[in-house]
């Protein structure tokens, strides 16, 4: 499907050292491209448009940006994939409940967060795809996997994964059985049907069922499962192996563990990705913020009530992605209060050198994305400047293409 128009990137002199990012499998910080490598190749689980976008998704989206962004600041090749769960039960419930169609929720919700992300600053993805469009790889693949042994037919038609039939299964999240089950009960799973292998196979390939869409398929009728959804589509844009696989820490199990052990089943290959990185959930009032509670604010809200998108983004970036953490008007307004600051000294004539601080941006964003030392070594640039005046000419522009460039930051408005 259409992705969105990206804001322009500047080039910078230099580069930083190679970005390491936490990687949930090791438990570990991990080089995110080998040594001299040229490519790099993301995979970032996209939304499901029942509803429109709100901070979580926003966080999680800025997180994985810088990411993209301080890749192109290295000089690489990257390819970016984001997928857009464009069928599943959650749209179908909501179009129900509001009397409307699934597939013109789903239009109407994703060209809100194109909309959203563009306002951000997000770079698109170079293939963003719905799962509606992916339906006839995801029938071969579960056709592919019944044939390797790896899935089984239920007495309902529905299709199962077998996760026995996979070794490296368990080795991204690393959960024991207990937690594993807790989180398939909570997360969408059905660790009680009657009839499966194991408790812990999650669904494949859905039969038919009255009131919902069904595609034809190599597997039969029916429509797809969420877990392969994001195997085949990682596996048909970037190949069977891929640097980083990044979503939110909700994602971690099932979703991240079956995506992984789908699409080793079926490309052979292991580990399907270097770095499975997750970010914190966003919370109000000390809940996670999301859409089954209620609790959410809207990117396109905030954006009506006239605040600046870069305020918010830099609100977002002020902590640690993965700290689960908390939105609160008053981080917003000290957001605003930094982006003044660092507008106002952009904009003079003369500043103080900016070098050393484009050097400590990288450095810091190397460091699994501390944002939060990124962020003071501009305050620090920013403030000398605004205190000492300065007498470098090209500080102001190498400053702006620093933190417009690699963190995003709009300092021109
Ligand atoms: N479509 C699936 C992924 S394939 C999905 O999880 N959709 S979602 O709309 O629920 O979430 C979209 C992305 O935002 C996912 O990466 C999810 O992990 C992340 N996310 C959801 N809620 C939050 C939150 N409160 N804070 C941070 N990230 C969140
Ligand atoms: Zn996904």
């Amino acid at each position: 499907m259409d992705s969105w128009t990206a804001p322009h990137v500047p080039s910078l002199p230099g580069h930083g050292p190679t970005l390491r990012l936490h990687d949930t499998a090791s438990a570990g910080l991990r080089e995110t491209v080998e040594p001299g490598g040229e490519r790099a190749t993301m995979y970032v689980c996209g939304i499901t448009p029942y509803d429109a976008t709100h901070l979580g998704h926003a966080a999680t989206m800025i997180t994985f940006d810088l990411v993209h962004r301080y890749w192109l600041d290295q000089g690489l090749d990257v390819h970016y994939v984001q997928n857009v769960t464009d069928v599943d039960e959650p749209l179908f419930e909501r179009a129900e409940r509001d009397g409307t169609d699934w597939q013109v929720l789903g239009l109407r919700e994703t060209a809100l967060y194109r909309e959203d992300m563009e306002a951000l600053q997000v770079l698109p993805p170079r293939d963003f795809v719905g799962a509606v469009e992916s339906i006839p790889s995801v029938g071969k693949a579960v056709a592919e996997l019944l044939d390797k042994g790896a899935a089984y037919r239920h007495d309902s038609g529905d299709v199962y994964y077998s996760v026995q039939s996979h070794p490296g299964f368990g080795s991204e999240s690393n959960y024991d059985r207990e937690t594993m089950l807790r989180y398939a009960r909570e997360r969408g799973g059905d660790p009680d049907r009657e009839g499966k292998r194991d408790a812990l196979d999650p669904i494949l390939w859905n039969a038919p069922k009255d009131g919902e869409p069904s595609w034809d398929s190599a597997a039969g009728p029916g429509r797809p499962g969420w877990h392969i959804e994001c195997a085949c589509i990682a596996l048909d844009h970037l190949g069977p192996q891929i640097h980083v696989q990044g979503g939110g820490n909700d994602l971690i199990y099932p979703h991240h563990e079956m995506s992984a052990a789908h699409a080793e089943s079926l490309s052979g290959a292991s580990p399907f990705a270097r770095a499975y990185v997750h970010t914190g959930m966003i919370g109000l009032d000390g809940e996670k913020m999301s859409k089954s509670l209620g609790n959410l604010v809207f990117v396109s809200k905030l954006r009506a009530e006239g605040t600046d998108p870069a305020a918010v983004r830099l609100a977002l970036l002020a902590q640690h992605y993965r700290e689960d953490r908390q939105w609160s008007a008053a981080a917003l307004a000290e957001a605003e209060l930094r982006l003044g600051r660092w507008r106002e000294a952009v904009g003079r004539e003369l500043a103080v050198p900016a070098g050393a601080m484009l050097t400590a941006v990288r450095e810091r964003l190397a460091d699994d994305l501390d944002t939060a030392g990124a962020l003071r070594a501009v305050d620090e640039w920013a403030a000398e400047t605004l205190a000492a005046g300065g007498e470098d000419p090209s500080a102001p522009s190498l400053a702006r293409d620093t933190i417009g460039g690699i963190l995003g930051i709009d300092c021109t408005r």
